[in-house]
């Protein structure tokens, strides 16, 4: 039996501002992933900096963060079987270039910097990243949840 699972996405500022982001949002549902959360930012410098410490020695950090501020974002929670594979393998290779057709990243990014989609790559870095950007209130809870039970 697959794990339930969820993970964090981010519709990128070029695929939001090519108008992808129903498409998009329609190929998690249509895999099985339920958007339990969803939200458009315009993310800060300060929020694109933390998002991305991870990479903040490697030369592409400071392109990256400017891309990742450039237009507003669309960042949802999907949860389902295996979500974090499921919305990787949807999302296709980091470089757009590489991307097979019918993958996210083959059908509307770039290249490895305007590549569409962020998606979490497992299960804690899911926790940390639903975390930064998403309070509990905005996270659709079970209705046994609301109840205490
Ligand atoms: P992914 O998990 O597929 O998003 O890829 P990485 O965690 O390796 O990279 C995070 C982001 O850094 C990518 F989405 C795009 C950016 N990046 C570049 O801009 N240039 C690179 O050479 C590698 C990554």
């Amino acid at each position: 039996m697959a794990e339930i699972q969820r993970t964090f996405s981010i519709i990128k500022p070029d695929a939001v501002a090519k108008g992808a982001t129903g498409e998009i949002l329609r190929r998690f549902e249509a895999a099985g992933l339920r958007i339990i959360a969803l939200k458009r930012v315009q993310m800060t410098e300060m929020l694109a900096r933390g998002f991305y410490a991870v990479h903040k020695s490697r030369p592409f950090y400071a392109d990256l963060v400017a891309f990742m501020t450039s237009g507003p974002v669309v960042m949802s929670v999907l949860e389902g079987p295996d979500a974090i594979a499921k919305n990787r393998e949807l999302m296709g290779p980091t470089d757009s270039t590489k991307a097979p057709t019918g993958t996210i990243r083959g059908d509307f990014g770039t290249d490895i910097e305007r590549n569409a989609v962020h998606g979490s790559d497992a299960p804690e870095t899911a926790r940390v990243e639903i975390a930064y950007f998403f309070n509990a209130t905005e996270i659709q809870a079970p209705v046994e949840a609301l109840a205490g039970s």
